[in-house]
């Protein structure tokens, strides 16, 4: 079957935005994202096809079609209307993974009000900055979530309603109502906020290395670069049953598990229930799954569980597959391929880009190891410290990107220094360090605030932990710089162990000399540290700040998007 994107080398020399609306097919005169995802599949008369296909955590199976979101996302947008909310308003969704969510989401900003994603993890703390920071004036949520908001309420005079999805017998309190799928009548039309492309859309925090996180803003313009991504990087096509495994708590769960897909009239798969491998693997089989976008550490988590596993399950629908959020150790690539006959593409990006930019894309080689090249119409490159460009291959720099692009961040709310902070020469700083080789293909060396300098020798963490993870022991690591007087920084792994692995003294030994001779003596770690497990944030990036704070005794700072906190 041919690939959506054709010829890549083509396509990145012959690229423009406006070439790419006419592609998707895109109208010019409207840009809200809520009427694309609904009401214009609807349009182009494919209202009976089914949108969503939600799995409940106790494993009922319900489908939603376009129509269905059409007709309810409008009932949202006029209920939150009718509440007195306003466009920019801001409006938190703090729900577990149920329909609810998606078509709030897309009622929401029918409506022309700024949606707030808020993982349903979330402690007290976590979601008390979040809704004190934006003002956010109602928040959507469930009967269980509806105890922590009580919690809130006082600290946060801004919210004035709080809608409960399934609320039972709940005893409302001041400012809290019922309004979910169960009771709320189709709408059959809704006039939506004519949004324009600079329209605020959706209001994103995550969290820096230091301080507060920060609420990376959207808007409704963003969609031609999640839709054309979601076509020519996730290759989805019309009969594709699609699974983006990340919670719209995080970017991945918006850009590509709401409006790229939706806005292109795929069907997708949404599991209530978190990582359980038996239910994933039964969840491809049974749903027949064909175009599957997940992250590292879940495929670590099966790569640990063993081709005997994957092999019990019948995933021959698979097609194609693709990683985000952190490194891609080269043997996840190679393990995928061999396990299920197709490699994991690693896609790069961030919050604050809203929409895939570098990355492996269908019909180029593959470098496991390698985030692919810069998608096009992306101008992407590594800088010097004087943030000047680093044409010498290999050489590591800041990863780098060259503004504007569609769905670009446009502030961080309230905290505009913030924001022009990661703009230097022209460039948008992404705060990642990255090589790119003699033939254009990008390699990830770690954060920029990670990077280890050892004896005035720069070594990556990844690199480190990539190595780690090859040695037969090793499930996961992480590697750190420890202040050392002599070599500046010495190199500190934090292991943890597969099953049937004790720690030991000659364990440590092992591993040691493992790297030392796979990468030199200077990655090798000085000291071992077994750990239990590694802190991780939601979406399953190792926390090296949480580890190096813990080394130096110095404040964690901000947890709140810590896995398990
Ligand atoms: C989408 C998302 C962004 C940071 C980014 C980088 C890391 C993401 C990666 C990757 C190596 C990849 N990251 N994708 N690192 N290879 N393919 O993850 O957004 O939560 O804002 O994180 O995640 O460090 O700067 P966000």
């Amino acid at each position: 079957m041919p690939s959506n994107i054709g010829n890549p080398e083509e396509r990145r020399r012959s690229f423009s935005w406006s070439d790419a609306r006419k592609e998707l097919g895109f109208p010019e005169d409207s840009h809200n994202i809520g009427w694309y995802c609904s009401d214009r599949i609807c349009d182009l008369g494919m209202g009976e096809k089914t949108a969503l296909v939600w799995e409940t955590a106790d494993g009922r199976v319900a489908r939603f079609t376009f129509n269905d979101l059409r007709v309810y996302s409008n009932a949202y947008a006029k209920h939150l209307s009718g509440l007195g909310l306003r466009p920019g308003d801001r409006v938190a969704v703090f729900l577990e993974r149920v329909p609810e969510l998606y078509i709030g989401m897309l009622g929401g900003m029918k409506a022309g009000l700024i949606m707030q994603p808020l993982f349903s993890a979330f402690g007290e703390d976590a979601l008390e900055k979040r809704i004190s920071n934006a003002e956010t004036s109602a928040i959507l949520t469930c009967r269980k979530l509806t105890f922590r908001v009580r919690k809130i309420r006082e600290r946060c005079p801004s919210l004035r309603h709080v809608i409960v999805c399934d609320p039972g017998d709940l005893s409302f309190q001041e400012g809290e109502a019922a309004f979910g799928l169960e009771t709320a009548k189709p709408v059959e039309s809704f006039a939506c906020y004519p949004a324009e492309p600079e329209t605020p859309s959706i209001l994103h925090y995550t969290s820096g290395t230091t301080g507060m996180p920060k609420g990376a803003l959207h808007v409704h313009g963003s969609l031609p670069a999640q839709a054309l991504t979601s076509k020519w990087v996730l290759d989805i096509k019309d009969e594709d049953i699609y699974w983006c495994t990340a919670d719209p708590g995080w970017v991945t769960g918006t850009s590509y598990g709401i409006i790229g897909p939706w806005a292109l009239g795929a069907t997708q798969y949404v599991l209530e229930a978190g990582f359980i491998i038996d239910r994933w693997y039964r969840a491809i089989q049974d749903q027949k799954i064909t175009v599957w976008y997940s992250a590292p550490t879940a495929i670590r988590m099966l790569m640990k569980e063993g081709e005997a596993k994957a092999k019990q399950y019948d995933l021959s629908s698979l097609r194609h597959l693709c990683s985000v959020g952190e490194p891609l150790n080269p043997e996840a690539v190679v393990w995928s391929e061999r396990v299920y006959g197709l490699p994991f593409h690693d896609t790069w990006w961030q919050t604050e880009t809203g929409c895939i930019q570098v990355t492996n894309v269908p019909g180029m080689e593959i470098r496991p190891g390698s985030m692919g090249k810069a998608f096009p119409g992306v101008t992407a490159a590594v800088l010097a410290h004087d943030f000047t460009e680093i044409c010498e291959p290999n050489k590591q720099g800041l990863l780098a990107l060259k503004p504007p692009w569609p769905s670009m961040f446009r502030t961080y709310w309230r905290n505009p220094s913030a924001y022009e902070s990661k703009f230097k020469n022209g460039w948008y700083l992404t705060g990642d360090r990255a090589r790119i080789d003699e033939d254009g293909f990008y390699w990830f060396m770690g954060r920029d605030d990670d990077v280890i300098n050892t004896a005035g020798h720069l070594v990556g963490p990844f690199e480190i932990e990539s190595a780690l993870l090859e040695h037969e022991a090793v499930a996961e690591s992480a590697a750190i710089g420890k202040p050392d007087p002599v070599n500046m920084e010495v190199v500190k792994a934090f292991v943890a162990l597969k099953a049937g692995f004790e720690p030991s003294r000659k364990l440590e030994m092992s591993i040691m000399n493992f790297i030392r001779k796979k990468l030199s003596p200077l990655a090798m770690p000085q000291e071992i540290e077994f750990v239990e497990k590694l802190p991780k944030t939601r979406s399953g990036k190792i926390m090296r700040r949480v580890l190096r704070a813990q080394e130096l005794g110095q404040e964690v700072g901000d947890l709140s998007t810590l896995d398990d906190n």
